[in-house]
């Protein structure tokens, strides 16, 4: 057996044996530091291996169709963790998804949000927000588009994942519904020494502005990065540099708001 054929088996019986948690990992206002919402990333704890990160294992659920089962359980554990930090004094904090390009592709997405949301232990629509590819998005823009307006006719908020990336046109981003958008990682990585991505960053949010929408930087590592994110107008901050993912208890006993 393939080294890739023994992971697939071995995550298969993953789900059942529990292996499988998730990390969370705030984001905050970046104009008074409190904290607004969760990123929920999962990760697999694997017997032998001990963690090991999404990117390894992920591709190999996408094709084994592993990856809807495993979404489904991403999102009905958002909406667990949402009540839970409800009752903890974070009622408004929204938790974040990413999702995979089978799952947005998924007929039964819908449906499913529709079913987990409502009643009354499930969280308000709006406080429960799906990361979107900016690549993805732009695979097939028709496509993606009328999938987001069904998912945002929910209440449930789109952000734009890894925007900078994935070639999104300037008058394409006009059409996309969506209630926030993620500046990737590569270009907030050195936006403080780089003048190309200063440059990039810096149209992405009068862009975004332009189109009343708010820009959250991801992969914050440094206090240098921090301060150019925070004098060109982003709106929303995320990285090491603030809170590492942490699983759920640690991480709500760290949760604070930043002092600014
Ligand atoms: O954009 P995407 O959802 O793919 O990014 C999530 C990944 O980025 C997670 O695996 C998370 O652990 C990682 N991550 C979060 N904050 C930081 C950071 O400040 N620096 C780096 N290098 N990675 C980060
Ligand atoms: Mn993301």
């Amino acid at each position: 057996m393939s080294e890739r054929e023994d992971m697939m088996v071995r995550l298969s019986r993953a789900m059942g044996a529990g292996e499988f948690e998730i990390f969370f990992q705030p984001q905050y206002d970046a104009r008074n530091g409190a904290p607004t919402g969760l990123e929920s990333l999962l990760r697999w704890r694997h017997p032998e291996r001990g963690l090991v990160p999404p990117v390894v294992f992920l591709a190999i659920c996408e094709d084994s169709r592993l990856i809807v089962p495993l979404g489904h359980w991403m999102l009905s554990q958002a909406c667990l963790c949402q009540r839970r930090l409800a009752e903890a004094g974070w009622p408004d904090m929204h938790i974040a998804v990413n999702m995979s390009e089978t799952q947005f592709h998924d007929e039964d997405l819908v449906e499913f949000l529709q079913r987990i949301l409502p009643g009354d232990a499930a969280p308000a629509a709006s406080t429960i927000e799906l990361e979107v590819q900016e690549s993805l998005v732009m695979k097939d823009p028709e496509r993606s588009i009328r999938i987001l307006s069904a998912i945002r006719a929910l209440g449930v908020r789109i952000a734009i994942d890894n925007f900078g990336t994935g070639y999104a046109s300037m008058a394409s981003l006009q059409r996309i519904p969506a209630d926030k958008i993620k500046l990737d990682r590569s270009l907030v990585q050195n936006v403080d020494q780089n003048p190309d991505s200063a440059a990039i960053c810096r149209s992405i949010v009068s862009l975004a502005h332009g189109l009343n929408l708010p820009v959250i930087a991801e992969g914050v590592e440094r206090i240098e990065q921090y301060e150019w994110l925070r004098s060109n107008d982003v709106d929303g901050l995320q990285g090491y540099l603030f809170a590492r993912p942490a699983p759920f208890d640690d991480m709500l006993r760290g949760l604070g708001a930043l002092p600014i």
